[in-house]
């Protein structure tokens, strides 16, 4: 791939409303924006998810930015690749660090898709037109959640995720539940729980949830395949599915029936994809996780969901469910529920210039 230059912005806005989940609360949300420089005037865009502090993975956005500017660009600077297929074999050197990695992997497929002249989805074999949208409920205050999953539904979400912990989960469920008997509704309780609460967890068998997302430790998958072994509900694994062979594993040792694929926390497009491809071949359900992203990372994700294996809603909404105005131009919009896979090239977004100047703390430049 022929490259000009690599440019970094850390960008920082206000959420609408604080998300919520027992870890604490995030009002402010900060990201560092990729853009690849390619011949003929493509860029490619990516985003890195990392949070401002380290509390749902050990990555930061200032961890991340460090990564970029001092390891990966200079690694793609000496050695070079021919297709973004090759770029997490390039960046094998630097150890973990997924959401640093998946920020410049993700640019370069964009590039790649945009060199190709083809969208993003289908240069990854995505096969759907659009993808239904998913919803995430992140307070705690049941009255105030009830009203927020009233309105999500007027606006035609497919499907809801609330967020629980041991402080309140089956009250908080069975209420939600009695107003909404048939909606298709998941919990979230990032690792909130340990093996001496199965039975906890087992009373909210009757509730007929989709599915219940990493109760127990963050990096665990022994633990979970105890609880799977007691509980009805499906259990999910997020955090702890980190590669590859985190996913086989887990899957070997029955720890999960669902898996939650983010782009940003498997360090990369082609790692997201070799586990959808896994999962898809062993009858394993997956869907997109969310970071409570802007409009880059969500076009990443719409990509991702187009293919074939994607059959639960992800946690994909519009840019409008956390942004006054995203970074992106046109915004990302639900409609009926749906949200339409670009068909131009890419991810089918251009960044709206406009909008990063006023939100951009930070960037620099990297010629090539
Ligand atoms: O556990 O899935 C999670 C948001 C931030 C960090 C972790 C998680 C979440 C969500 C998704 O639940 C929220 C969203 O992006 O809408
Ligand atoms: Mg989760």
């Amino acid at each position: 791939m022929d490259i000009k230059a690599v440019k970094l912005a850390i960008i920082k806005m206000p959420l609408k409303h604080p998300f919520t989940t027992h870890l604490g609360s995030v009002t402010e949300r900060e990201a560092v924006i990729v853009e690849v420089e390619g011949h003929n005037g493509f860029i490619g865009y990516g985003e890195g998810v990392a949070f401002s502090s380290p509390w749902y993975t050990e990555e930061t956005v200032q961890t991340s930015y460090h990564m970029l500017k001092d390891y990966l660009i200079p690694l793609l600077k000496k050695k070079g690749i021919s297709h973004p297929d090759q770029a997490l074999e390039l960046f094998s050197s630097v150890r973990r660090n997924h959401m640093a990695k998946a920020a410049l992997e993700t640019a370069l497929w964009d590039l790649q898709a945009k060199i190709e002249g083809v969208p993003l989805s289908t240069l990854i074999g995505g096969t759907r037109e659009s993808i239904p949208a998913g919803v995430v409920v992140g307070n705690p205050n049941l009255a105030e959640a009830l009203k927020q999953i009233e309105s999500y539904l007027e606006q035609g979400f497919k499907r809801v995720k609330v967020k629980i912990s041991p402080e309140d989960d089956f009250h908080y469920i069975s209420e939600i539940r009695k107003q909404y008997p048939d909606l298709p509704l998941m919990a979230d309780a990032n690792s909130a729980y340990s093996l001496e609460d199965v039975g906890r967890l087992k009373a909210l068998d009757e509730f007929g949830l989709l599915m219940i997302e990493q109760p127990l430790g963050y990096d665990d998958i022994i633990d979970h395949a105890r609880l799977q072994g007691q509980i009805e509900t499906p259990v999910c694994l997020d955090e702890s599915i980190v590669t590859f062979d985190d996913a086989r594993k887990a899957v070997e040792l029955g720890s999960c029936k669902v898996i939650n694929i983010k782009i940003g926390r498997v360090g990369g497009l082609g790692e997201a994809k070799r586990i959808h491809d896994f999962c898809h071949s062993k009858g394993i359900r997956v869907w997109a996780g969310g970071m409570i992203e802007f409009g880059i990372s969500r076009a990443h994700n719409i990509a991702l969901t187009s293919l074939p294996g994607f059959t639960i809603p992800g946690d994909i909404s519009g840019s409008d469910r956390y942004w006054e105005q995203d970074i992106i131009e046109p915004e990302i919009k639900v409609e009926n529920g749906m949200i339409k896979v670009p068909d131009s090239p890419g991810i089918g977004f251009e960044l709206n210039r406009k909008r990063m100047k006023e939100v951009t703390v930070f960037e620099e430049r990297f010629e090539f």
